[in-house]
């Protein structure tokens, strides 16, 4: 059978090559720990060059992204440095294979959070910052075809992502905060944060207590992504895309 590094390997190669892989479902693997153990070994890679593990991602935490992908089960991803954009910058489409882009709640915290029992309210309690974020997706997978557990191994599918400036402390009910996403200037989806889990807050302490089960935490000074709010957009040459939440301010990203 392919082993763990091999899988993680060819990943980060068809990151660092522009080239997708088949899905490694198909390769023989069949189970949520191994699949965690390649997103280990794939981020491992980018620590080895040189990159910082700055925070954590959710993925296909919303109905909108789960009908989407056609998959019905969230997961976690792991960010780092070198996926960190400033908001308003471009990205460089050469970089990237088939790009995505979707507007999510970020969650800035002010001290680690352990599972296993970490609830809404501990979440909050443990977060410094919420601010507006764009969550870059680029999956290493033809077509965004993928099953939930090749999806773990490609690490949510993470590309990039950047934040707003305003960095707001919790306030309000994050369940009604409005979201709307704008492609130069054109409402191209819209939500509210309940589309994530009935509150993003929920998808931040799922994400707590699954790393639990490997005896692990989140991080004082982490960024969480709380996953995708609306279904995706794909990123085009010479587009901007902004993202707007009610009382969290705004973050664009361009692409060229
Ligand atoms: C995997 C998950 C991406 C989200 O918020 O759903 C993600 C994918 O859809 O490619 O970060």
């Amino acid at each position: 059978m392919t082993g763990v590094r091999t899988w993680a390997g060819r990943l980060d190669d068809a990151a660092t090559s522009q080239a997708t892989v088949a899905p490694l479902t198909t390769d023989g693997l069949a189970d949520l720990r191994t699949a965690y153990e390649v997103q280990d070994a794939l981020v491992r890679l980018r620590l080895d060059r040189g990159e910082r593990l700055v925070g954590g991602k959710l993925g296909l935490t919303s109905r909108a992204k789960q009908i989407a992908m056609g998959v019905d089960k969230p997961l976690y991803g792991l960010v780092t440095s070198g996926m960190s954009r400033a908001s308003g910058s471009r990205l460089s489409l050469k970089d990237l294979i088939q790009p995505r882009v979707e507007p999510e709640i970020a969650f800035v915290l002010g001290e680690p959070l352990e599972g296993p029992d970490v609830t809404v309210s501990d979440v909050l309690a443990a977060t410094r910052y919420l601010c507006a974020a764009l969550d870059v997706i680029d999956s290493r997978y033809e077509g965004f075809s993928f099953r939930h557990l090749d999806a773990i191994a490609d690490n949510a599918s993470s590309a990039a992502f950047a934040l707003g400036d305003d960095l707001v402390a919790p306030h309000g009910d994050l369940a009604l905060t409005g979201c709307v996403l704008e492609v130069d200037g054109q409402v191209v989806e819209s939500a509210a944060g309940a589309a994530v889990m009935g509150h993003p807050a929920a998808a931040v302490a799922f994400m707590a207590n699954q790393l639990a089960l490997a005896g692990k935490r989140l991080e004082a000074g982490w960024v969480v992504l709380s996953g995708g709010l609306t279904a995706p957009v794909s990123l085009k040459a010479g587009s901007t895309v902004t993202a707007t939440l009610n009382g969290l301010g705004s973050v664009t990203l361009g692409a060229e």
